[in-house]
């Protein structure tokens, strides 16, 4: 089945970044393969002069959700260091919007629409179906695909161009079970005209 781009589409790119690819803090096994997939989609969206939307995990030094304070991760993605940069093979065009995301040091925030406008610029714009993909697929992706789907968005899962922590065994299978469970549709990229 094609599932095609229209004008009410944008992508929505999570959170590419260094620290959650192989040599990064917090490491997605396998995290810089959805690289290579996530630029084919761009080229698409590009060639569909449709919107383009990168998240970014943005946070403070001290953040809640680190092991000094309490929280599960290694610090990552601390604002403005080389770890929180997109990864330079992702090749975010001109007019990317960028979305900062789990800025407050006491709150976490997987959701790319947590805290953020995402929701009202889409809206705004006149965007119904969102295509999603990026990193990790058990973390920020589930939390952001849901969000959407409770907001009332269209959901294309980029099943291709994804990647699980899994700090359990089965946790990104379990999760794209929940996304599809709850509405979103599933795609690869030779389905996108
Ligand atoms: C994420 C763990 C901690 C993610 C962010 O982007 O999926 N995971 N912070
Ligand atoms: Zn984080």
């Amino acid at each position: 089945m094609k599932t095609a781009i229209d004008e009410k589409s944008a992508l929505i790119l999570i959170d590419v970044q260094r620290d959650f690819c192989p040599g990064g803090s917090l490491p997605v096994p396998e995290g810089e393969d959805v690289i290579p997939l996530l630029n084919q989609y761009i080229r698409k969206f590009m060639q569909a002069g449709a919107p383009i939307f990168a998240t970014r995990d943005w946070h403070p030094p001290h953040h809640i959700s680190f092991k000094p304070q309490g929280g599960p991760w290694p610090p990552h993605c601390v604002q403005h260091t080389e770890g929180a940069e997109f990864h330079s093979g992702l090749k975010l065009p001109e007019g990317t919007k960028i979305v900062s995301k789990a800025l407050e040091p006491t709150e976490e925030a997987y959701s790319g629409f947590e805290g953020t406008c995402l929701a009202e610029k889409l809206t705004k714009m006149g965007i119904r179906r969102l295509f999603i993909g990026g990193l990790a697929t058990d973390y920020c992706v589930k939390n952001t695909v849901l969000d959407a789907l409770d907001l009332g968005f269209d959901v294309v899962l980029l099943e291709d161009a994804i990647k699980g922590v899994d700090v359990t065994v089965g946790d990104s299978e379990n999760a794209i079970r929940e996304m599809i469970d709850r509405g979103a549709e599933r795609a690869y990229i030779s389905q996108i005209s």
